[in-house]
């Protein structure tokens, strides 16, 4: 069973947010952020991401940039359509300072931080592998498989925190004979069977069982609710090792495995020296790559595509959003004027060579406002406004 924890709510330190598209990109965004352990490598991960310099040690503030999701597809569509632009889906990343909870004033500034991201919509931990005798690793020994333990306790902890203050004020709100006195009660019944479910180390996540339960208490920022990823830092040399990190979150957080200094170092050099050195190395994805795959995944997160003389485009979308939203997240004027939705498969157009063999093949699709949007769909929206 777990303890008590003191959360503590400080204002925010953010850094200036460099912009790389135009602004109407921004409403997509979905925030993550990339916490652990203190010298995991968060940092350098941060910077190969973002091509920003990595902060000194020490420095306790949390950094900020929005990153372009890499995306093949845009590079061959702008070899075929030569557009003045080419838009990537972007995520936003923030770099937290890492935790240490081996002394209390570890602790207080952990939870201060651990605070702060209540309101970001995913969360990336991560963990060191790596051995590296000029680098004192947490607790005197690498392990990730107990770093993500501790971890893990901790946004336990935090939840637990949120949890109990929130029964204290509904179990005062229920006896009084207000208007939300039947919502309060229902309420008080489900914050404690999350109660429950944080005290037997499961997440918030694993015990909503309803669409309904989940808008009461979404905007409460549990942790434990939010989309996961761990990323393992490992050597250099260990890329292909696999590690048992035990059982994440009490079920399916997707992990994966990268060396932050080998992918720090890769991002400095051009886009052809780049590619010789994933080749020799044998790595087929650069880390931006893998982290924004894990936070697709678990968003629920697909793109699709938009092309033209202007920009060739890729729009995240949630998996299941039919053609009449996507036209919206384009533009309002789109969805209200819906008429069709002129649909090709990104791989039918690569495989033909252009459109025009897309059509003759059959395979240009006419598809109606209910259509369920597909991963790598080639859109034009017909529509009358
Ligand atoms: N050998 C090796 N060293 C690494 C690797 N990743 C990070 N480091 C080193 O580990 C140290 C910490 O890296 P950071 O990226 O600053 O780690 P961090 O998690 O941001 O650290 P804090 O923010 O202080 O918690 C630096 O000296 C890095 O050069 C790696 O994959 N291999
Ligand atoms: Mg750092």
């Amino acid at each position: 069973m777990l303890g008590k924890a003191v959360v503590v709510y400080p204002s925010c330190h953010y850094s200036n947010i460099p912009s790389f598209h135009s602004s109407s990109c921004l409403e997509y965004e979905m925030k993550t952020a990339l916490l652990g352990l203190s010298q995991s490598g968060k940092s350098t991960i941060f910077s190969a991401l973002s091509g920003k310099a990595i902060p000194p040690a020490g420095l306790n503030v949390i950094e900020e940039a929005i990153v372009p999701v890499p995306d093949e597809r845009l590079l061959w569509l702008e070899k075929l359509y030569q557009p003045e632009k080419r838009v990537h889906a972007t995520v936003d990343v923030l770099d937290l300072p890492g935790f240490s909870f081996t002394d209390e004033h570890g602790r207080a500034a952990a939870r201060r931080l651990i605070g702060q991201i209540r309101t970001v919509e995913m969360l990336v931990l991560m963990v060191r592998a790596f051995e590296d005798p000029s680098v004192p690793p947490y607790r005197n020994s690498v392990n990730p498989k107990r770093d993500l333990a501790e971890l893990q306790t901790e946004l336990l902890l935090s939840d637990l925190e949120l949890v109990t203050t929130r029964i204290e004020k509904l179990e005062k709100q229920v006896t009084r004979p207000t208007k939300t006195q039947a919502q309060d009660k229902a309420e008080l019944a489900l914050q404690k069977r999350l109660q429950e479910a944080i005290e037997a180390e499961k997440p918030i996540s694993s015990a909503i069982q309803t669409e309904d339960e989940l808008a009461t208490i979404k905007s409460l920022g549990f942790l434990t609710l939010k989309p996961m990823a761990v990323v393992i830092n490992v050597g250099e040399n260990d890329l292909d090792k696999s590690f048992d990190l035990g059982d994440v979150m009490g079920g399916a957080v997707p992990a994966v495995t990268m060396c932050a200094k080998l992918e720090h170092e890769l991002a400095q050099l051009d886009e052809e020296s780049r590619a010789t050195f994933k080749a020799d190395l044998g790595i087929q994805e650069s880390a931006a790559e893998k982290f924004v795959q894990i936070c697709y995944s678990a968003l629920g997160l697909i793109s699709f595509l938009t092309v033209g003389s202007d920009e060739v485009r890729a729009w995240p979308i949630r998996k299941g959003t039919i053609a009449w939203d996507a036209a919206g997240k384009v533009h309002s004027d789109i969805k209200r004027g819906f008429i069709r939705a002129e649909t090709m498969a990104y791989d039918d157009l690569k495989a033909l060579g252009d459109e025009k063999a897309v059509k003759a093949a059959g395979k240009m699709r006419l598809e109606g406002k209910e259509y369920v949007v597909k991963d790598g769909d080639i859109i034009n929206f017909r529509f009358n406004v």
